[in-house]
Formats: C-alpha cells, sequence, structure tokens
C-alpha cells in the first residue's frame, strides 16, 4: 500500500505518460488497471474517482489529479528524484511546446487512427445491445461520438485525411528536432520525451513508409534509446494487451 493511486490502461497514450513519470522518479505506487475495452472506465467505481470517465487519474493521499500531462508536472514536481523538467527556461518552453503541440495537434490524430484500426475492432464483435447500454452511460457526448464511429468504422475519409496529414507533419518535426540534440527539449531526457514516446513508440509500426530507419533515423534513435530505459521496461511490463508487444521492434538494431 502507498499513498500514490495511478488508475491507468495500457502503457500507452495518456496513460502511459504519468506511468512513465513516475517509474523515473522512482515513485512507488498502486497500480489500479483499466481495461478500456471492457468500459471499465464508465463503471460507478471509476466515475467516483474521475466524473469524466477517462483515464487516467492518480490519487495522492486525498487528492485526486487527472489529466495526464498535468498529472506528469505534478509528480516532477512533488517527488524527490531526477528532475523531469529542464531548469533552463528556453529549455522548459521548448518541453512546454512539445506537450501543446503533442496533446493538442498529434494526440487526436493518432487517437483517432487508434480508435479506427484497433479500438473500434476490438469491441464491435459484443453483443450490440451491450454496446449501446456502455455507450449510454459514458458521461461526456464527444466520448460517446468517438466510440460510436469507432465501432461503427465510422469516422469520415475527410477525418482520416487530416489525420494522417498531421501525422506525417509531426513525423517531420520531431525528425527535425531529434536531429538537432539529443532529446526533444534539451540534452537531458524529460518530460516532453516521456509526453513524445507514449504517443510515437509504435509510428515505425503503424506508419512504417513514413517512419523507419532509412527516412527518420533520429527517430528511431530516439525511441530504442528511451525503449532501452530500466523504467520504461518497468512500465511496461504492467501492459496486459497486444499493445505492449507491439514494442519488439525497437529491441532491434537499426537495419
Ligand atoms: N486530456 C486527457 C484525455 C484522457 C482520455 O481521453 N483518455 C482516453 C484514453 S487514452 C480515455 O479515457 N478514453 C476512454 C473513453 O473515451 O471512454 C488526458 O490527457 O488525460
Amino acid at each position: 500500500m502507498t499513498d500514490v493511486t495511478l488508475y491507468h490502461w495500457e502503457p500507452n497514450a495518456n496513460s502511459g505518460k504519468p506511468m512513465l513519470a513516475l517509474f523515473e522518479k522512482g515513485v512507488a505506487f498502486d497500480s489500479h488497471y483499466l481495461d478500456l475495452l471492457n468500459f471499465d472506465q464508465h463503471r460507478p467505481d471509476y466515475l467516483a474517482v474521475n466524473p469524466l470517465g477517462t483515464i487516467p487519474a492518480m490519487t495522492h493521499g486525498k487528492l485526486v489529479l487527472t489529466e495526464s500531462t498535468a498529472i506528469m508536472e505534478y509528480v516532477d514536481e512533488a517527488f524527490d528524484g531526477p528532475r523531469l523538467m529542464p531548469a533552463d527556461p528556453v529549455d522548459q518552453w521548448r518541453t512546454r511546446w512539445w506537450m501543446k503541440f503533442m496533446d493538442q495537434w498529434l494526440a487526436p490524430s493518432f487517437s483517432m487512427i487508434g480508435w479506427s484500426v484497433f479500438v473500434g475492432p476490438s469491441v464491435r464483435q459484443k453483443d450490440p445491445a451491450e454496446l449501446e447500454a456502455a455507450i449510454d452511460r459514458i458521461p461526456m457526448p464527444e466520448r460517446r461520438v468517438a466510440w460510436r464511429k469507432a465501432i461503427n468504422g465510422a469516422f469520415s475519409a475527410e477525418e482520416m485525411t487530416e489525420s494522417q496529414r498531421r501525422v506525417a507533419l509531426g513525423i517531420g518535426y520531431l525528425e527535425q528536432a531529434l536531429g538537432q540534440r539529443e532529446w526533444l527539449a534539451s540534452d537531458e531526457y524529460g518530460l516532453a520525451d516521456i509526453n513524445g514516446f507514449n504517443l510515437a513508440y509504435a509510428m515505425p509500426l503503424s506508419q512504417p513508409q513514413l517512419c523507419n530507419d532509412e527516412l527518420t533515423p533520429n527517430i528511431m534513435r530516439w525511441l530504442r534509446a528511451i525503449y532501452a530505459r530500466p523504467a520504461t521496461r518497468a512500465c511496461w511490463a504492467l501492459g496486459r494487451t497486444d499493445l505492449a508487444r507491439r514494442i519488439s521492434l525497437l529491441e532491434s538494431e537499426p537495419a
């Protein structure tokens, strides 16, 4: 029993961000796994923690924290361990620039693609009446829309094309930045890298025509370096689905 509990799904996207920050800081926490594909995040016991019904959430004593990037910043400030926000003001600005770019611009596009190719197909075969009841329990109307689109394969061609355009642009930005310095926002590993890795780790598999050893050697070096860190290994050990097994590509040497 610790005084920190993290409510999370896979070590991936929003859930993976505070998980990895906690492991990097060496903060002991109780892991409370919620199966997103089983709609655990909309059940009353979790809604009592986060009434919005989205993952992740973290409790620290009586304090309840939501929003993955804000939780990472809290973890960095509230606990001992290596500093994850750089000390230099310009590096701090760059860290926050990247986190905003990823959260507001890239993550929704990755999410739409992921919900279309993974989440929708993973739940579609369930009983339709059960699915409809599960969707009706979702507190946020926009999440109900996303679930229906994922289940019915109804993201429009325009939406998917725009997401793909944003992902291609993001890959270009990442490759350029990582050609200039070892880590995304400064010379030290930090919050921007944790945020970016959780969003981008699967790019060599999901976007092989855009992200590979030949076209984006700097992104590949960066992903491999983050994956090799003990904290990332510990974090990924908490994964239960195929998402956690997809990473094996990063265990290989450059082609
Ligand atoms: N801005 C929030 C987004 C949280 C969020 O939407 N999480 C997704 C999983 S990555 C979720 O809970 N989806 C469940 C649902 O929509 O039912 C954050 O960064 O924590």
